[in-house]
């Protein structure tokens, strides 16, 4: 009882995600982005997920995440994803959230697939879009023109951006979850409505928001040489 009402509010949350980053997805907050620059990773934390397969997508993947202050180097290294679409990708963390991926026991429709919302108790709701240009906010969840499309069913991808304190902090202490989006069930090289209507936005196929790959970010700092 308790997990469905609060699974009910996350999802809720999650549709107001989508639909803001729908209709307010247009310029913004392209000054906030415009930082960049090289920034050393003396000092700060890194951290690393190995993404595993949901959904028996297939994919999987590396991702780093070195944390300076308010600033993260992200990078994502996955392959076996469907070509040639777009993939959402995101930093998730919830403070009320497992800081965990999904199980088949996060099914709770038990129609054997994870969509998105089915995810939220486990990784909690999005904190940054991982777009390869411009908005990395929330608002760009849904951002299907920004994110990578995976030519040769790889992705490989690095950015710098700027994040709140708390989420730092979060990422640091092993909270942040890396989760790539769109996963071609039925094989036929292209995202369609074969799974349904996506559980974040019916315009979309579910084939484009369920989750492919993802791996919780755990500090890494231990297993390098020291500087
Ligand atoms: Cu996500």
């Amino acid at each position: 009882m308790h997990l469905t009402r609060k699974k009910k509010q996350l999802a809720a949350g999650a549709l107001l995600l989508s639909s803001a980053g729908l209709i307010g997805g247009t310029a913004g907050l392209s000054a906030h982005a415009a930082g960049g620059g090289a920034t050393p990773s003396l000092g700060g934390t890194d951290t690393k997920a190995t993404l595993h397969s949901l959904n028996n997508s297939g994919a999987t993947g590396i991702s780093t995440v070195t944390v300076n202050g308010r600033k993260i180097d992200v990078s994502v290294d996955a392959k076996r994803l469907l070509k040639g679409m777009p993939h959402a990708m995101h930093i998730h963390f919830g403070a009320q959230a497992r800081h965990e991926c999904p199980t088949v026991r996060d099914d709770s429709n038990a129609d054997h697939r994870l969509n998105t919302v089915e995810g939220l108790p486990a990784y909690g709701p999005v904190k940054v879009s991982l777009t390869k240009h411009g908005d990395t906010s929330p608002k760009s969840t849904l951002a299907v023109n920004r994110f990578p499309t995976a030519p040769e069913h790889q992705i490989h991808y690095d950015r710098n951006i700027g994040i709140g304190k708390k989420l730092a902090h979060a990422i640091a202490n092993g909270k942040a979850v890396v989760v790539i989006h769109g996963i071609d069930y039925n094989h036929n090289g292209k995202y369609d409505f074969s799974a349904g209507k996506s559980d974040l936005d019916p315009s979309l196929p579910a084939e484009a928001t369920d989750p492919a790959a993802c791996g919780v970010l755990h500090e890494s700092n231990g297993s390098l040489p020291t500087q």
